[in-house]
Protein backbone atom coordinates (compact mmCIF):
# COMPACT_ATOMS: atom_id res chain seq x y z
CA UNK A 1 0.00 0.00 0.00
CA UNK A 2 0.93 3.38 0.23
CA UNK A 3 3.56 4.23 2.80
CA UNK A 4 0.79 6.68 4.25
CA UNK A 5 3.10 7.62 7.77
CA UNK A 6 5.68 9.03 5.49
CA UNK A 7 3.22 11.05 3.56
CA UNK A 8 1.30 12.51 6.61
CA UNK A 9 4.78 13.19 7.84
CA UNK A 10 5.32 15.74 5.18
CA UNK A 11 2.16 16.20 4.11
CA UNK A 12 1.82 18.31 7.13
CA UNK A 13 4.34 20.51 6.62
CA UNK A 14 2.75 21.72 3.73
CA UNK A 15 -0.56 22.57 4.52
CA UNK A 16 -3.31 23.69 1.85
CA UNK A 17 -4.28 27.44 2.27
CA UNK A 18 -8.12 26.70 3.04
CA UNK A 19 -9.40 29.60 0.99
CA UNK A 20 -8.14 28.53 -2.07
CA UNK A 21 -9.38 26.38 -5.30
CA UNK A 22 -6.84 25.08 -7.70
CA UNK A 23 -7.36 23.66 -11.13
CA UNK A 24 -5.16 22.12 -13.35
CA UNK A 25 -5.82 23.77 -16.54
CA UNK A 26 -4.03 23.83 -19.67
CA UNK A 27 -1.17 25.31 -18.53
CA UNK A 28 -1.20 23.71 -15.41
CA UNK A 29 -1.49 25.31 -11.92
CA UNK A 30 -0.58 28.39 -12.12
CA UNK A 31 -1.18 31.27 -9.89
CA UNK A 32 0.53 33.68 -7.42
CA UNK A 33 3.84 31.87 -6.30
CA UNK A 34 3.48 31.85 -2.86
CA UNK A 35 0.59 30.46 -2.44
CA UNK A 36 2.04 26.80 -4.56
CA UNK A 37 3.53 25.13 -1.80
CA UNK A 38 0.93 22.20 -1.35
CA UNK A 39 0.08 22.16 -4.56
CA UNK A 40 3.51 21.46 -5.59
CA UNK A 41 4.21 18.85 -2.95
CA UNK A 42 1.18 17.37 -4.14
CA UNK A 43 2.19 17.16 -7.64
CA UNK A 44 5.70 15.98 -6.87
CA UNK A 45 3.41 12.47 -5.11
CA UNK A 46 1.03 12.53 -8.54
CA UNK A 47 3.98 12.27 -10.78
CA UNK A 48 5.17 9.57 -8.81
CA UNK A 49 1.83 7.59 -9.20
CA UNK A 50 1.85 8.21 -12.77
CA UNK A 51 5.50 6.95 -13.39
CA UNK A 52 4.36 4.11 -11.68
CA UNK A 53 1.03 4.06 -13.31
CA UNK A 54 2.94 3.19 -16.84
CA UNK A 55 5.80 1.24 -15.51
CA UNK A 56 8.20 3.39 -14.22
CA UNK A 57 9.23 5.27 -17.36
CA UNK A 58 9.94 8.85 -16.68
CA UNK A 59 7.82 11.56 -15.87
CA UNK A 60 8.59 15.37 -16.16
CA UNK A 61 7.80 18.15 -14.40
CA UNK A 62 8.46 21.83 -14.93
CA UNK A 63 7.94 24.72 -12.44
CA UNK A 64 7.48 27.58 -14.28
CA UNK A 65 4.99 30.25 -15.24
CA UNK A 66 5.99 31.49 -18.82
CA UNK A 67 5.26 34.91 -20.00
CA UNK A 68 3.34 35.25 -16.61
CA UNK A 69 4.45 38.27 -14.55
CA UNK A 70 7.24 37.33 -11.80
CA UNK A 71 5.43 37.03 -8.98
CA UNK A 72 3.61 34.28 -10.55
CA UNK A 73 4.59 30.35 -10.86
CA UNK A 74 2.90 27.22 -12.08
CA UNK A 75 3.84 23.47 -12.63
CA UNK A 76 3.03 21.08 -15.45
CA UNK A 77 3.34 17.62 -15.97
CA UNK A 78 5.30 15.91 -18.82
CA UNK A 79 4.47 12.33 -20.11
CA UNK A 80 7.09 9.84 -21.11
CA UNK A 81 7.30 10.43 -24.99
CA UNK A 82 7.43 14.58 -23.62
CA UNK A 83 3.68 15.20 -24.42
CA UNK A 84 1.75 17.35 -21.85
CA UNK A 85 -0.14 15.24 -19.26
CA UNK A 86 -2.87 13.17 -20.54
CA UNK A 87 -6.32 14.63 -20.06
CA UNK A 88 -7.88 12.38 -17.78
CA UNK A 89 -4.80 12.92 -15.38
CA UNK A 90 -5.84 16.14 -15.60
CA UNK A 91 -8.57 16.02 -13.19
CA UNK A 92 -6.32 13.82 -10.63
CA UNK A 93 -4.18 16.42 -10.17
CA UNK A 94 -7.07 18.95 -9.56
CA UNK A 95 -8.63 16.58 -6.89
CA UNK A 96 -5.50 15.85 -5.29
CA UNK A 97 -4.36 19.83 -5.17
CA UNK A 98 -7.88 20.81 -3.33
CA UNK A 99 -7.66 17.91 -0.75
CA UNK A 100 -8.22 19.80 2.12
CA UNK A 101 -6.03 18.33 4.78
CA UNK A 102 -3.80 15.73 5.34
CA UNK A 103 -6.31 12.85 6.20
CA UNK A 104 -8.60 13.90 2.59
CA UNK A 105 -5.38 13.93 0.96
CA UNK A 106 -4.20 10.76 2.04
CA UNK A 107 -8.11 9.31 1.16
CA UNK A 108 -7.89 11.05 -2.22
CA UNK A 109 -4.50 9.05 -2.92
CA UNK A 110 -6.22 5.63 -1.95
CA UNK A 111 -9.25 6.52 -4.50
CA UNK A 112 -6.68 7.67 -7.28
CA UNK A 113 -4.30 4.38 -6.76
CA UNK A 114 -7.47 2.45 -6.47
CA UNK A 115 -9.14 3.83 -9.55
CA UNK A 116 -6.28 4.20 -11.67
CA UNK A 117 -5.32 0.72 -11.29
CA UNK A 118 -1.69 1.76 -9.90
CA UNK A 119 0.70 -1.23 -9.15
CA UNK A 120 2.80 0.51 -6.17
CA UNK A 121 5.25 -1.85 -6.44
CA UNK A 122 6.17 -0.58 -9.38
CA UNK A 123 9.52 1.75 -9.53
CA UNK A 124 8.21 5.70 -9.80
CA UNK A 125 11.12 8.01 -11.94
CA UNK A 126 10.73 11.71 -12.23
CA UNK A 127 13.24 14.28 -14.01
CA UNK A 128 12.79 17.97 -12.83
CA UNK A 129 13.30 21.44 -13.71
CA UNK A 130 12.00 24.92 -13.04
CA UNK A 131 12.32 28.55 -14.92
CA UNK A 132 14.34 31.79 -13.04
CA UNK A 133 11.63 32.83 -10.50
CA UNK A 134 13.00 34.30 -6.94
CA UNK A 135 9.73 31.96 -5.48
CA UNK A 136 11.20 28.50 -7.46
CA UNK A 137 13.49 27.27 -4.87
CA UNK A 138 11.43 27.46 -1.95
CA UNK A 139 8.75 25.86 -4.56
CA UNK A 140 11.60 23.40 -5.73
CA UNK A 141 12.06 21.80 -2.22
CA UNK A 142 8.23 21.37 -1.43
CA UNK A 143 8.13 19.58 -4.88
CA UNK A 144 11.67 17.17 -3.38
CA UNK A 145 9.66 16.68 0.08
CA UNK A 146 6.31 15.06 -2.74
CA UNK A 147 9.28 13.07 -4.27
CA UNK A 148 10.32 12.20 -0.81
CA UNK A 149 7.24 10.88 0.74
CA UNK A 150 6.52 8.38 -1.59
CA UNK A 151 10.30 7.46 -2.53
CA UNK A 152 10.77 8.66 -5.89
CA UNK A 153 13.65 8.30 -7.72
CA UNK A 154 14.19 11.91 -8.70
CA UNK A 155 16.49 13.07 -11.33
CA UNK A 156 17.31 17.43 -10.85
CA UNK A 157 17.27 18.70 -14.24
CA UNK A 158 18.29 22.58 -12.74
CA UNK A 159 17.13 25.71 -13.92
CA UNK A 160 16.21 25.14 -17.29
CA UNK A 161 14.10 25.80 -20.19
CA UNK A 162 10.82 23.82 -20.52
CA UNK A 163 11.36 22.51 -23.82
CA UNK A 164 14.83 21.25 -22.49
CA UNK A 165 12.91 19.66 -19.68
CA UNK A 166 10.70 18.06 -22.44
CA UNK A 167 13.61 16.66 -24.66
CA UNK A 168 14.85 15.62 -21.52
CA UNK A 169 12.07 13.10 -20.62
CA UNK A 170 11.68 11.98 -23.89
CA UNK A 171 15.60 11.38 -24.48
CA UNK A 172 15.46 9.60 -21.25
CA UNK A 173 12.44 7.16 -22.41
CA UNK A 174 14.20 6.51 -25.74
CA UNK A 175 17.35 5.78 -24.59
CA UNK A 176 19.19 2.97 -26.11
CA UNK A 177 16.05 2.02 -27.98
CA UNK A 178 15.90 2.60 -31.63
CA UNK A 179 13.63 5.49 -31.42
CA UNK A 180 16.56 7.26 -29.62
CA UNK A 181 15.83 10.82 -29.25
CA UNK A 182 19.51 11.80 -27.89
CA UNK A 183 21.96 12.26 -25.31
CA UNK A 184 19.91 12.58 -21.97
CA UNK A 185 21.83 16.03 -21.05
CA UNK A 186 21.39 19.49 -22.10
CA UNK A 187 24.84 18.68 -23.54
CA UNK A 188 22.80 16.33 -26.20
CA UNK A 189 20.33 18.94 -26.58
CA UNK A 190 22.47 21.48 -27.87
CA UNK A 191 24.85 19.17 -29.82
CA UNK A 192 21.59 17.57 -31.70
CA UNK A 193 20.30 21.11 -32.49
CA UNK A 194 23.20 22.62 -33.76
CA UNK A 195 24.73 19.81 -35.88
CA UNK A 196 21.58 19.30 -37.40
CA UNK A 197 21.92 23.21 -37.73
CA UNK A 198 25.16 23.58 -39.41
CA UNK A 199 24.17 20.87 -42.12
CA UNK A 200 21.40 22.76 -43.13
CA UNK A 201 23.05 26.14 -43.76
CA UNK A 202 26.40 24.79 -44.72
CA UNK A 203 27.19 26.08 -48.30
CA UNK A 204 24.60 28.98 -47.57
CA UNK A 205 25.38 32.94 -47.27
CA UNK A 206 26.13 33.06 -43.48
CA UNK A 207 23.23 35.24 -42.15
CA UNK A 208 23.88 38.41 -40.50
CA UNK A 209 23.65 38.36 -36.48
CA UNK A 210 20.33 38.04 -34.48
CA UNK A 211 19.43 40.03 -31.72
CA UNK A 212 17.71 37.75 -29.27
CA UNK A 213 15.23 39.56 -26.48
CA UNK A 214 15.62 36.76 -23.90
CA UNK A 215 12.77 38.23 -21.94
CA UNK A 216 15.66 38.27 -18.49
CA UNK A 217 14.71 34.66 -17.98
CA UNK A 218 15.84 31.36 -18.39
CA UNK A 219 15.90 31.91 -22.25
CA UNK A 220 19.08 34.01 -21.61
CA UNK A 221 21.25 31.39 -20.12
CA UNK A 222 19.51 28.60 -22.75
CA UNK A 223 20.75 30.86 -25.28
CA UNK A 224 24.24 32.01 -24.55
CA UNK A 225 25.50 27.99 -23.91
CA UNK A 226 23.32 27.62 -28.04
CA UNK A 227 25.49 30.26 -29.05
CA UNK A 228 28.92 28.64 -27.89
CA UNK A 229 27.66 25.57 -29.74
CA UNK A 230 26.60 27.77 -33.16
CA UNK A 231 29.81 29.50 -32.92
CA UNK A 232 30.51 31.32 -36.35
CA UNK A 233 27.53 30.07 -38.07
CA UNK A 234 24.98 32.38 -36.29
CA UNK A 235 26.14 35.46 -34.45
CA UNK A 236 23.68 36.25 -31.77
CA UNK A 237 22.88 39.32 -29.96
CA UNK A 238 21.70 38.56 -26.78
CA UNK A 239 19.44 41.12 -25.09
CA UNK A 240 17.40 41.60 -21.87
CA UNK A 241 19.51 38.73 -19.81
CA UNK A 242 19.22 39.69 -16.43
CA UNK A 243 18.03 37.15 -14.91
CA UNK A 244 18.93 37.62 -11.39
CA UNK A 245 17.66 41.17 -11.25
CA UNK A 246 14.53 41.78 -9.29
CA UNK A 247 11.51 42.51 -11.07
CA UNK A 248 12.86 41.89 -14.81
CA UNK A 249 11.25 38.76 -15.53
CA UNK A 250 8.57 39.55 -18.74
CA UNK A 251 8.67 43.22 -17.78
CA UNK A 252 8.47 45.69 -21.02
CA UNK A 253 9.74 42.53 -23.13
CA UNK A 254 9.31 38.84 -24.31
CA UNK A 255 7.39 37.52 -26.67
CA UNK A 256 4.17 38.00 -24.90
CA UNK A 257 5.06 41.76 -24.86
CA UNK A 258 5.46 42.08 -27.96
CA UNK A 259 2.95 39.76 -29.90
CA UNK A 260 0.26 41.39 -27.22
CA UNK A 261 1.68 45.64 -27.68
CA UNK A 262 2.93 45.00 -31.42
CA UNK A 263 5.92 47.22 -30.59
CA UNK A 264 9.69 46.61 -29.90
CA UNK A 265 10.33 46.25 -26.22
CA UNK A 266 11.42 49.65 -25.10
CA UNK A 267 15.09 48.86 -24.24
CA UNK A 268 15.68 47.24 -28.19
CA UNK A 269 14.56 50.74 -29.77
CA UNK A 270 18.28 51.77 -29.56
CA UNK A 271 19.80 48.23 -30.53
CA UNK A 272 18.01 47.80 -33.85
CA UNK A 273 19.27 49.57 -36.78
CA UNK A 274 16.64 49.58 -39.91
CA UNK A 275 16.85 46.15 -41.70
CA UNK A 276 17.69 44.42 -38.37
CA UNK A 277 16.28 41.17 -37.55
CA UNK A 278 15.32 39.95 -34.10
CA UNK A 279 13.27 37.59 -31.85
CA UNK A 280 11.79 37.65 -28.46
CA UNK A 281 11.67 34.63 -26.12
CA UNK A 282 8.91 34.15 -23.28
CA UNK A 283 9.87 33.32 -19.99
CA UNK A 284 10.24 29.25 -20.21
CA UNK A 285 11.86 29.75 -23.76
CA UNK A 286 9.01 27.83 -25.21
CA UNK A 287 7.26 30.42 -27.69
CA UNK A 288 8.95 33.14 -30.10
CA UNK A 289 7.78 36.12 -31.93
CA UNK A 290 10.02 37.68 -34.75
CA UNK A 291 10.13 41.39 -35.97
CA UNK A 292 12.65 43.38 -37.79
CA UNK A 293 12.40 46.98 -38.63
CA UNK A 294 12.62 48.36 -42.37
CA UNK A 295 15.05 50.46 -44.29
CA UNK A 296 12.73 53.53 -42.67
CA UNK A 297 12.69 51.82 -39.31
CA UNK A 298 9.44 50.79 -39.13
CA UNK A 299 8.75 47.77 -36.80
CA UNK A 300 7.29 44.62 -38.35
CA UNK A 301 6.19 41.70 -36.78
CA UNK A 302 6.89 38.26 -37.61
CA UNK A 303 4.10 35.82 -35.59
CA UNK A 304 3.41 32.39 -34.88
CA UNK A 305 1.12 32.38 -38.14
CA UNK A 306 4.13 33.91 -40.24
CA UNK A 307 6.21 31.30 -38.58
CA UNK A 308 4.03 28.24 -39.54
CA UNK A 309 3.42 29.78 -43.47
CA UNK A 310 7.29 29.97 -43.77
CA UNK A 311 7.54 26.90 -42.42
CA UNK A 312 5.16 25.16 -43.96
CA UNK A 313 5.58 26.29 -47.55
CA UNK A 314 9.06 25.51 -47.12
CA UNK A 315 8.87 21.69 -46.12
CA UNK A 316 5.82 20.99 -48.57
CA UNK A 317 8.86 22.11 -51.46
CA UNK A 318 11.13 19.78 -49.97
CA UNK A 319 8.93 16.91 -49.91
CA UNK A 320 8.34 17.26 -53.40
CA UNK A 321 11.42 17.71 -54.38
CA UNK A 322 12.59 14.57 -52.75
CA UNK A 323 10.20 13.27 -55.07
CA UNK A 324 7.92 11.57 -52.11
CA UNK A 325 4.95 14.27 -52.41
CA UNK A 326 2.01 11.08 -53.16
CA UNK A 327 3.71 9.49 -49.70
CA UNK A 328 4.36 12.16 -47.30
CA UNK A 329 1.63 14.57 -46.75
CA UNK A 330 2.16 17.37 -44.62
CA UNK A 331 -0.84 19.51 -43.22
CA UNK A 332 -1.19 22.28 -40.54
CA UNK A 333 -2.80 22.76 -37.34
CA UNK A 334 -3.97 26.51 -36.19
CA UNK A 335 -6.62 28.02 -34.01
CA UNK A 336 -8.97 30.19 -34.16
CA UNK A 337 -6.76 33.26 -33.09
CA UNK A 338 -4.68 32.42 -36.74
CA UNK A 339 -4.54 35.68 -38.58
CA UNK A 340 -7.49 34.99 -41.34
CA UNK A 341 -4.71 36.08 -43.94
CA UNK A 342 -2.57 33.64 -42.98
CA UNK A 343 -5.32 30.80 -42.92
CA UNK A 344 -5.95 32.09 -46.35
CA UNK A 345 -2.23 31.92 -47.48
CA UNK A 346 -2.45 28.04 -46.06
CA UNK A 347 -5.14 26.94 -47.47
CA UNK A 348 -4.32 27.34 -51.12
CA UNK A 349 -0.74 25.19 -50.68
CA UNK A 350 -2.44 22.56 -48.00
CA UNK A 351 -4.80 20.90 -45.53
CA UNK A 352 -5.36 23.48 -42.68
CA UNK A 353 -7.30 22.29 -39.92
CA UNK A 354 -8.85 24.59 -36.87
CA UNK A 355 -8.45 23.32 -33.14
CA UNK A 356 -9.57 24.80 -29.43
CA UNK A 357 -6.62 26.57 -27.81
CA UNK A 358 -4.34 24.65 -26.25
CA UNK A 359 -1.23 23.08 -27.15
CA UNK A 360 -2.16 19.58 -26.57
CA UNK A 361 -5.18 20.13 -29.16
CA UNK A 362 -2.97 21.32 -31.53
CA UNK A 363 -0.10 18.60 -31.11
CA UNK A 364 -2.95 15.56 -30.85
CA UNK A 365 -4.22 16.67 -34.08
CA UNK A 366 -1.30 17.18 -36.12
CA UNK A 367 -0.50 13.77 -35.48
CA UNK A 368 -3.34 13.10 -37.85
CA UNK A 369 -0.90 14.17 -40.86
CA UNK A 370 2.68 12.31 -42.00
CA UNK A 371 4.36 15.75 -41.07
CA UNK A 372 2.24 18.06 -39.42
CA UNK A 373 2.62 21.62 -38.88
CA UNK A 374 1.37 23.41 -36.13
CA UNK A 375 1.77 27.17 -34.55
CA UNK A 376 -0.35 29.28 -32.08
CA UNK A 377 -0.60 32.91 -33.46
CA UNK A 378 1.02 33.89 -29.82
CA UNK A 379 4.83 32.12 -31.27
CA UNK A 380 4.37 28.62 -29.64
CA UNK A 381 4.51 25.50 -31.85
CA UNK A 382 6.54 23.03 -33.44
CA UNK A 383 6.76 20.19 -36.51
CA UNK A 384 6.06 16.77 -36.00
CA UNK A 385 6.90 14.34 -38.30
CA UNK A 386 5.56 10.71 -37.69
CA UNK A 387 7.43 7.38 -36.71
CA UNK A 388 6.43 5.88 -39.94
CA UNK A 389 7.88 9.17 -41.71
CA UNK A 390 10.93 9.43 -40.38
CA UNK A 391 11.05 5.39 -40.95
CA UNK A 392 10.46 5.63 -44.54
CA UNK A 393 12.79 9.34 -44.84
CA UNK A 394 15.51 6.00 -43.06
CA UNK A 395 14.69 4.11 -45.78
CA UNK A 396 14.03 6.16 -48.94
CA UNK A 397 16.39 5.97 -51.73
CA UNK A 398 16.29 8.97 -54.34
CA UNK A 399 16.92 8.79 -57.91
CA UNK A 400 18.96 11.95 -58.67
CA UNK A 401 21.02 14.29 -56.67
CA UNK A 402 18.14 17.08 -56.09
CA UNK A 403 16.19 14.20 -54.55
CA UNK A 404 19.06 12.97 -52.36
CA UNK A 405 19.80 16.72 -51.05
CA UNK A 406 16.36 17.55 -50.32
CA UNK A 407 16.22 13.91 -48.65
CA UNK A 408 19.05 15.17 -46.28
CA UNK A 409 17.13 18.35 -45.88
CA UNK A 410 14.32 16.78 -44.67
CA UNK A 411 16.22 14.04 -41.83
CA UNK A 412 18.13 17.00 -40.82
CA UNK A 413 14.98 18.95 -39.97
CA UNK A 414 13.70 15.61 -37.45
CA UNK A 415 16.75 16.53 -35.72
CA UNK A 416 16.45 20.07 -36.08
CA UNK A 417 13.39 20.36 -35.13
CA UNK A 418 12.70 19.75 -31.34
CA UNK A 419 9.38 17.49 -31.74
CA UNK A 420 8.05 17.35 -28.11
CA UNK A 421 6.70 20.83 -27.62
CA UNK A 422 6.96 24.60 -28.74
CA UNK A 423 10.54 25.59 -28.22
CA UNK A 424 11.73 29.23 -28.87
CA UNK A 425 15.40 27.87 -30.34
CA UNK A 426 14.99 25.14 -31.28
CA UNK A 427 12.08 27.21 -34.02
CA UNK A 428 14.88 30.17 -34.27
CA UNK A 429 17.10 28.01 -35.80
CA UNK A 430 14.28 26.32 -37.70
CA UNK A 431 13.64 30.12 -39.43
CA UNK A 432 16.65 30.98 -39.76
CA UNK A 433 17.61 27.82 -42.12
CA UNK A 434 14.07 28.67 -44.02
CA UNK A 435 15.27 32.45 -44.32
CA UNK A 436 18.97 31.16 -45.55
CA UNK A 437 17.57 28.56 -48.02
CA UNK A 438 15.57 31.17 -49.56
CA UNK A 439 17.69 33.98 -49.26
CA UNK A 440 14.79 35.62 -47.55
CA UNK A 441 15.07 39.00 -45.41
CA UNK A 442 12.37 39.90 -43.22
CA UNK A 443 10.70 42.11 -45.95
CA UNK A 444 10.44 38.97 -48.36
CA UNK A 445 9.04 36.56 -45.24
CA UNK A 446 6.68 39.69 -44.36
CA UNK A 447 4.92 39.56 -47.43
CA UNK A 448 4.40 35.86 -47.88
CA UNK A 449 0.94 37.59 -47.14
CA UNK A 450 -0.48 40.37 -45.20
CA UNK A 451 -2.09 40.13 -41.80
CA UNK A 452 -5.24 41.33 -41.42
CA UNK A 453 -5.58 44.05 -38.67
CA UNK A 454 -7.01 42.70 -35.71
CA UNK A 455 -8.07 43.30 -31.70
CA UNK A 456 -7.88 41.37 -29.28
CA UNK A 457 -9.79 42.22 -25.63
CA UNK A 458 -10.55 40.77 -22.15
CA UNK A 459 -13.73 41.30 -20.68
CA UNK A 460 -13.99 40.32 -16.72
CA UNK A 461 -17.55 38.80 -16.49
CA UNK A 462 -19.65 37.60 -13.72
CA UNK A 463 -19.49 33.79 -14.76
CA UNK A 464 -16.58 33.14 -17.90
CA UNK A 465 -18.12 29.40 -17.36
CA UNK A 466 -21.45 30.41 -18.30
CA UNK A 467 -19.85 30.96 -22.07
CA UNK A 468 -19.80 27.58 -24.27
CA UNK A 469 -18.65 27.41 -27.24
CA UNK A 470 -18.52 25.07 -30.72
CA UNK A 471 -16.60 24.80 -33.86
CA UNK A 472 -13.38 24.77 -32.32
CA UNK A 473 -14.24 27.52 -30.26
CA UNK A 474 -15.58 29.86 -33.75
CA UNK A 475 -18.74 29.69 -32.20
CA UNK A 476 -20.93 30.40 -28.60
CA UNK A 477 -23.50 27.71 -27.56
CA UNK A 478 -24.29 29.96 -24.47
CA UNK A 479 -25.30 32.03 -23.22
CA UNK A 480 -28.90 31.62 -25.48
CA UNK A 481 -28.96 34.67 -28.23
CA UNK A 482 -25.64 35.92 -28.36
CA UNK A 483 -24.29 34.49 -31.36
CA UNK A 484 -26.69 35.72 -33.40
CA UNK A 485 -26.09 39.31 -31.83
CA UNK A 486 -22.55 39.02 -32.66
CA UNK A 487 -23.31 37.50 -36.03
CA UNK A 488 -25.27 40.54 -36.81
CA UNK A 489 -22.40 42.64 -35.92
CA UNK A 490 -19.80 40.74 -37.66
CA UNK A 491 -21.43 40.91 -41.51
CA UNK A 492 -21.51 45.02 -40.87
CA UNK A 493 -17.70 44.94 -41.21
CA UNK A 494 -15.94 44.70 -44.09
CA UNK A 495 -13.53 40.91 -44.14
CA UNK A 496 -15.40 40.70 -40.71
CA UNK A 497 -15.04 38.41 -38.15
CA UNK A 498 -14.84 37.77 -34.64
CA UNK A 499 -15.26 35.42 -32.02
CA UNK A 500 -15.38 35.45 -27.93
CA UNK A 501 -14.56 32.48 -25.90
CA UNK A 502 -13.57 32.08 -22.36
CA UNK A 503 -9.64 32.10 -21.09
CA UNK A 504 -8.70 28.90 -20.21
CA UNK A 505 -5.71 30.47 -17.59
CA UNK A 506 -7.69 33.66 -16.48
CA UNK A 507 -10.69 34.66 -15.27
CA UNK A 508 -11.90 36.17 -18.26
CA UNK A 509 -13.65 36.36 -21.80
CA UNK A 510 -11.51 36.82 -24.75
CA UNK A 511 -12.83 38.78 -27.61
CA UNK A 512 -11.02 38.45 -31.34
CA UNK A 513 -12.20 40.58 -34.12
CA UNK A 514 -10.17 41.19 -37.27
CA UNK A 515 -11.34 43.47 -40.16
CA UNK A 516 -10.33 44.72 -43.52
CA UNK A 517 -8.54 47.64 -42.08
CA UNK A 518 -7.59 48.37 -38.38
CA UNK A 519 -9.85 51.16 -37.24
CA UNK A 520 -12.91 48.60 -38.17
CA UNK A 521 -10.78 45.54 -36.52
CA UNK A 522 -10.54 47.66 -33.11
CA UNK A 523 -14.04 49.25 -33.05
CA UNK A 524 -15.84 45.64 -33.87
CA UNK A 525 -13.56 44.27 -31.07
CA UNK A 526 -15.51 46.36 -28.88
CA UNK A 527 -18.77 46.62 -30.03
CA UNK A 528 -18.75 42.76 -29.59
CA UNK A 529 -17.03 43.02 -26.29
CA UNK A 530 -20.09 45.68 -24.90
CA UNK A 531 -21.99 42.79 -26.33
CA UNK A 532 -20.51 40.40 -23.84
CA UNK A 533 -20.34 42.56 -21.12
P1 LIG B 1 -6.25 31.32 -22.87
O1 LIG B 1 -6.02 32.08 -21.62
O2 LIG B 1 -7.12 30.08 -22.73
O3 LIG B 1 -6.71 32.24 -23.98
C1 LIG B 1 -3.61 31.42 -23.40
C2 LIG B 1 -3.27 31.69 -24.85
C3 LIG B 1 -3.16 30.35 -25.57
C4 LIG B 1 -2.21 29.40 -24.88
C5 LIG B 1 -2.58 29.29 -23.40
C6 LIG B 1 -1.67 28.38 -22.61
C7 LIG B 1 -4.02 33.50 -26.32
C8 LIG B 1 -5.19 34.25 -26.88
N1 LIG B 1 -4.33 32.48 -25.48
O4 LIG B 1 -4.85 30.73 -23.36
O5 LIG B 1 -2.79 30.57 -26.90
O6 LIG B 1 -0.87 29.80 -25.05
O7 LIG B 1 -2.63 30.60 -22.80
O8 LIG B 1 -0.48 28.96 -22.23
O9 LIG B 1 -2.87 33.82 -26.62
ZN1 LIG C 1 6.05 29.78 -22.29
Amino acid sequence: GLPLDTIKGFSDAHPKPSELHFQYGTAGFRTLGNTLDSVIFRVGILAGLRSKKLDGRTIGVMVTASHNPEQDNGVKLVDPRGEMLETSWEAHATVLANAPTTDALLEALEVLVASAKIDLSKPSRVVYARDTRPSAPALISALEDGFKALGVEARDGGVTTTPILHYLVKAINTKGTSESYGEDSEDGYYTKLSESFKKLIAGRTKPGPLVIDCANGVGAHAAAKLAAYLGETLPLILENTATSTPGTLNDSCGADYVKTLQKLPPNLVDTMKPGQRACSLDGDADRLMYYYLDERGLFHMLDGDKIAALVAAFIVELVKLAGLDSEVKVGVVQTAYANGASTKYLAERLPVKCVPTGVKHLHHAAEHYNIGVYFEANGHGTVIFSQETQEKLAKYEPSTPAQSTALNHLINLTQLINQTVGDALSDMLLVEVVLAHKSYSGVEWNSLYADLPNRLVKVVVGDRNSFKTEDAERRLVNPPGLQAKIDDLVQRYEGGRSFVRPSGTEDVVRVYAEAAVKAQADELAFRVAGLVY
